[in-house]
């Protein structure tokens, strides 16, 4: 019985535990990642009353979770509870927006206990 060279086993080793990261992406990462929104980052929407979806790479809780819109004046508005038509999406409804830049900041709590929070710069016409 040939017995493999010690370079190939080596080499078996490192080429099985690449597959095995790659079978299984981000499972360890699972905390939320925002992948889409209305408005969009940077886009422009009609007021006074806008629509607000924000969809998660994974499930969040709604009730963990908070939305605030900055306003052009500077002030800051907790949007109250967030709804969920599905467990990765959030929405909400902002009730009258004047004319100007607003940034939407939400933070979210996802199924792996981890909290994160980003910010969506929106402009209302
Ligand atoms: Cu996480």
């Amino acid at each position: 019985m040939k017995i493999k060279s010690p370079h190939r086993f080596a080499g078996t080793i490192v080429f099985s535990l690449a597959a095995l990261m790659a079978a299984c992406p981000r499972a360890a990462l699972a905390h939320a990642v925002l992948l889409s929104s209305t408005p969009h980052r940077n886009g422009i929407v009609n007021g006074p009353d806008i629509t607000i979806n924000l969809k998660y790479n994974s499930r969040v809780d709604g009730a963990r979770s908070s939305l605030s819109l900055l306003r052009p004046d500077g002030t800051v508005e907790r949007i109250s509870a967030p709804t969920q038509s599905a467990p990765d999406l959030l929405s909400a409804t902002g009730h009258g927006l004047a004319k100007g830049s607003y940034v939407l900041r939400w933070q979210v709590l996802a199924s792996d206990g981890h909290i994160t929070r980003g910010e969506v710069p929106f402009q209302v016409h």
